[in-house]
């Protein structure tokens, strides 16, 4: 009898082993989502497709920090948390924006007036360096994924926090302890500048935080570069979907729900389900930014780098009907 509960016991040891790796592998990727939402509309299909990857428990959204500089998009990205049935997700606003040009949006403002949402003005918003140090301050180490798909002033300023009494770490130590890996939105991969020798956009319009922030992070780092959203088109199929839809409105006001490149949402994918079958990581390497950069950066590769690049491998209509599918989805929460 004994030996026959020693080898169940054994047994049970045995399947719980068996079972840990596939119960950790099932655990929500924990995500920050740093979001230019405004300009530009990819930033709400992104948005979208993380809260329905969020609704299927692959991925919890642990914070929103806006990095435009236009006075709606903080209670947009409320209004949007709010229809998917998250509408206390903490959001943070841009402190500084480093130039005085206001960002433009079709669809900010009316989505933020015709959708509920219970966001202050929003100058009454926290910074998204203090929300970011309150977030990550509370998780456990090494546990947290930021996406970016902007701007890196909110990184920068985060990186420049020292010690206060949200965490007795400077920012840049928080980051280090608590971030799993950054995902990027941003360059152009290998060759890190467009033909005509200009830089991509996010890594453009703020030039001092994306020096600062890409050549002094301090974790592993994966770009989703320009040309791999480029190709991938999506949000037509909105059209089909329940037109109280704030993400459907978004479409609607800026491209009346035609197509449009992708780039936001290939870091979002790629940020929660990793490379997957839709690309292949580049080796590693060091992605650089020289001083007056203008938005171009330098790549090497370096076995001890700890950057990598998204390299395309699936067919791009096929990674954007997948994309396509998760932003027409219905809220689970309704
Ligand atoms: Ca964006």
């Amino acid at each position: 009898m004994a030996a026959a509960h020693a080898s169940l016991r054994t047994l049970l040891f045995v399947c719980l082993l068996a079972a840990a790796p596939a119960a950790m592998a099932d655990s929500p990727v924990k995500v920050i989502f740093d979001t230019d939402i405004a300009g530009d509309v990819d930033d709400v299909g992104a948005l979208a497709a993380l809260h329905v990857l969020a609704d299927r428990g692959e991925a919890e959204i642990l914070a929103c920090g806006i990095s435009s500089n236009n006075p709606w998009a903080p209670a947009c990205v409320d209004s949007i948390n709010t229809w998917f049935g998250r509408p206390d997700i903490p959001i943070g606003r841009v402190g500084e924006f480093v130039t005085d040009k206001p960002i433009d949006s079709r669809y900010a403002r009316a989505v933020a007036e015709e959708f509920p949402h219970d966001l202050p003005a929003s100058y009454r918003v926290p910074t998204a360096e203090q929300v970011y140090r309150r977030v990550l301050a509370a998780q456990e180490d090494g546990s947290v994924t930021i996406v970016t798909v902007g701007f890196l002033t909110n990184l920068a300023a985060l990186l420049d926090t020292p010690a206060d009494d949200l965490s007795p770490l400077t920012g840049a130590e928080l980051v280090k302890a608590k971030v799993k890996q950054w995902v990027v939105m941003g360059g152009v991969f290998p060759e890190g500048h467009f033909a005509n020798g200009s830089g991509e956009y996010n890594l453009k319009v703020t030039p001092d935080a994306t020096q600062q922030v890409i050549n002094h992070w301090p974790t592993p780092v994966v770009f989703s570069g320009f040309e791999i959203g480029e190709v991938v088109h999506t949000g037509a199929k909105l059209a089909d979907i329940d037109p109280a839809s704030p993400v459907r409105r978004g479409y609607e006001l800026y491209n009346k729900l035609t197509n449009r490149n992708s780039w936001d949402q290939t870091a979002v994918l790629y940020a929660v389900r990793g490379a997957s079958d839709y690309w292949t990581l580049s080796p590693p390497g060091v992605c650089s930014v020289p001083d007056n950069s203008q938005g171009c950066h330098d790549w090497r590769e370096d076995p001890a780098g700890t950057h990598r690049y998204l390299i395309e491998k699936m067919p791009p209509e096929q990674v954007a009907a997948e994309i396509e599918s998760l932003m027409i989805t219905p809220p689970a929460k309704k």
